[in-house]
């Protein structure tokens, strides 16, 4: 028996009960469907259609959940091997048999293509169908564009699609994509029941591919109005549009080749390559090398907070949204009150649209203990501290906490910049410091940078990577430096974005191009999101953002930054604007330069990100080039569709990097010069992304 043979036997189990054949699939995790999956189901449906004692067939799967789509590793390795997913439907919807698919977990992407190229559909409520692959820069490429819009119309399914939301079981039985919703912990024998009915009652059994597709182009044309923010930079949408336009124009078997074809061209964009880097990159970040299994994860039942202010604030929430009790600790009764009261109104406008009763907000916010006194703080088992950026006061509350807290409290600090060695050795357990780095707003944004210090303890570090999943983040390890990852590299950004303005260069063309890089947002136009009041807060000397907050230009906010706005935030330049840049560059004595190509802007604002990001590997302050990607991602919203500055240096390559990085240092000076790693993979060959 050959390799993928003998993974296909130990995958499948096929038995019969009664009259009924059973296809069962164990392929954990999530039992994709690679090569020898589908060489399972394909073998299982064989052996049952050859059995004359079997009426009818049951797909399930053991473990968590039913196939949670196509192996997404195996698009690496292409062309996609026999039994390809084409050969897995044709022989589930030509079976002789009526064939059931008995869903729980997930039945996502070729999963639920498959669960619609059988005849029924059996489910649990817990259970969820959906078509993600959007999100992988794909579209479902087995026949899902084909079928689904058969059974619940064009709009829907293109809705469907175009989200990548899975859709709960009692929602696709009422759209028409269950046919029985089985009771919870009951699915097999509810499944062969239903198949024993279905084959009692006689051929012919439904499928799915001689339905009449409902509704037209007409249909697809506001589906695409709703989405449309989806399709900039990305190729997905317009071909998952495209796939529903010849669902509706050509016969079936056509219809299905066109949207191979489409799959085709897909898979092998840079997008989709992009998108399922991040999708590995995304799952890799939690694992830590030097920190296996074995090392125990602490219980945190109980958290402090120090600091009741934005960020403050929006870490509290946080935890309170994962049920976890938060002593937030501010200095003055005037501060306290004004933090609960932003977090009370943030969770009541959550409440206004609906996604949120007031019962559940009351709820939240009895979770929080508001206190004036570090003192309060005696038996969390983790404080993070969120005040002022200010290594001082940080090492007065440290060694304050050292003072207070129990042993084996964990001891983080929110600290975006500062030195957290430094932090840690205010306190006698710097084993127990640990750096926990939220991006604003700190409910929102979905990365965690974990800092770990020169002796942040295992157990320490463990424990805080997991819990970044219970409150719903994605945890980047970093090691102890200037700004850590995300800040220390995308600061090349900003700092040229400013250099810039001070040439002349006009913001709109610096911030152009950036959104046709594929950020939604220009770097001069976020600066003015953020507060320029709050970016220069603590820096030294005159700068340009201070000269703008000194003359009441303190970004959005205030309807004027670099830019004006209007009642509707819409961004106008500014004369005012214009004599402060014209004045600070006067003062700096910078030698204008205002008609800079685009592709001279491009690189100097993202080379530097790249080469920083290379530093950082050097150092040892990332654990891979995949880390650097999330954090980018997640940390500052870098076009997921490049896959990050590191992936993005790779499709580029090393050589044309380093060309290109010795021509701005020779232009612009040091900040450009090339880090040891691109210098060595341009001449020994190698990629920063190695999966
Ligand atoms: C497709 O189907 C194309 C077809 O239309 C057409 C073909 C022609 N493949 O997320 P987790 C791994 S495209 C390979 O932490 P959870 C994952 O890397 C596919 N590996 O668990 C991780 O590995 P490790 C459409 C996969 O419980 C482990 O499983 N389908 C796949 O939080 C656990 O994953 C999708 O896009 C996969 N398909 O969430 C579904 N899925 O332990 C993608 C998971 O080594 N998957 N792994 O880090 C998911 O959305 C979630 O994994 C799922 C479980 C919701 C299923």
């Amino acid at each position: 028996m050959d390799v993928e043979g003998m993974m296909m036997s130990e995958v499948l189990t096929t038995r019969v009960a009664g009259n009924i054949g059973i296809v069962e699939i164990a392929s954990p995790p999530v039992n994709a469907l690679s090569t020898a999956v589908r060489a399972a189901v394909i073998e299982g449906l064989r052996v049952h259609n050859a059995d004359d004692a079997v009426a009818a067939i049951v797909i399930l799967c053991a473990g968590r959940t039913f196939f949670a789509g196509a192996d997404i590793a195996e698009f690496d390795h292409l062309p996609i091997k026999q039994p390809d997913f084409d050969a897995l439907m044709t022989t589930a919807e030509s079976s002789p048999k009526p064939v059931v698919a008995a869903i729980h977990g997930t039945a996502l992407g070729g999963g639920f293509e498959l669960a619609l190229a059988c005849n029924y559909r059996v489910a649990v409520p817990s259970a969820k169908v959906g078509f993600p692959e959007v999100h992988l820069g794909l579209l479902p490429g087995a026949g899902g564009t084909q079928r689904l819009p058969r059974l619940i119309g064009t709009g829907a399914a293109l809705d469907l699609i175009l989200s990548g939301k899975p859709v709960p079981a009692a929602k696709a039985a009422e759209m028409g994509v269950v046919d029985l919703l089985a009771e919870e912990g009951k699915l097999e024998e509810t499944a062969i029941a239903f198949a024993q009915d279905v084959a009692a009652k006689g051929a012919p059994w439904p499928k799915v591919r001689d339905r009449a597709v409902a509704g037209g182009l007409d249909e697809i044309e506001a589906i695409k109005a709703k989405h449309k923010r989806q399709f900039k930079g990305f190729k997905a949408p317009g071909h998952i549009v495209q796939a529903l336009e010849a669902a509706v124009t050509l016969p079936f078997e056509e219809g299905l080749r066109r949207e191979q074809e489409l799959f085709g061209e897909l898979l092998i964009s840079r997008e989709s390559a992009a998108q399922r880097h991040v999708f590995f990159a995304q799952r890799l970040t939690a694992k830590v090398p030097d920190i296996g299994k074995d090392v125990p994860i602490l219980p945190i039942r109980k958290v402090g907070v120090i600091g009741a202010g934005t960020m403050g604030g929006g870490i509290t929430m946080n935890f309170l949204q994962a049920g976890v009790p938060v002593t937030l600790v501010e200095m003055k009764q005037e501060a306290l009150d004004r933090g609960i009261a932003t977090i009370r109104k943030n969770y009541e406008r959550t409440a206004a649209k609906g996604r949120m009763t007031m019962e559940q907000v009351d709820k939240l916010m009895s979770l929080i203990d508001p206190v004036l006194s570090l003192d309060a703080l005696a038996d969390v088992d983790l404080v993070v501290e969120a005040v002022f950026e200010e290594i001082s006061i940080k090492k007065d509350i440290f060694g304050q906490l050292d003072g207070i807290c129990r042993e084996g409290a964990i001891l983080a600090s929110n600290t975006s910049f500062l030195d957290l060695d430094d932090i840690a050795s205010a306190t006698s357990r710097p084993e127990w410091v640990v750096g926990m780095h939220f991006f604003s707003p700190a409910n929102v944004m979905p990365l965690l940078e974990v800092v770990r210090g020169a002796k942040t303890g295992k157990e320490v570090i463990a424990t805080v990577m997991k819990l970044a999943g219970t409150i719903r983040k994605t945890p980047v390890l970093a090691g102890v430096c200037h700004g850590f990852i995300a800040n220390r590299i995308m600061e090349h950004l900003i700092v040229q974005s400013q250099q810039m303005v001070l040439e002349g260069v006009p913001l709109r063309t610096i911030d152009k191009v950036m959104n046709d890089y594929g950020f939604a947002m220009g770097p001069i136009a976020m600066l003015d999101l953020i507060g320029l009041d709050v970016l220069v807060h603590g820096a030294s000397g005159r700068t340009l953002m201070g000269d703008f907050v000194a003359a009441g230009r303190r970004g959005q906010k205030t309807g004027k930054g670099f830019y004006d706005y209007d009642a509707d935030r819409k961004a106008t330049l500014s004369d005012e604007a214009a004599k402060i840049i014209g004045d600070f560059a006067t003062y700096t004595g910078i030698a204008p330069d205002p008609g800079q190509s685009e592709e001279n802007i491009r690189q100097r604002l993202l080379y530097p990100v790249v080469n920083e990001g290379a530093k950082c590997l050097e150092e040892g302050i990332a654990l891979r080039a995949s880390d650097i990607d999330v954090a980018a991602i997640l940390g500052y919203n870098w076009p997921v569709f490049t896959g990050g500055p590191m992936f993005w240096g790779d499709t580029i390559g090393a050589a044309t990097l380093l060309q290109g990085l010795k021509d701005l240092e020779g232009r612009y000076g040091s900040a450009f010069t090339p880090a040891a790693l691109v210098q060595k993979l341009a001449t020994e060959g190698g990629r920063f992304v190695n999966r």
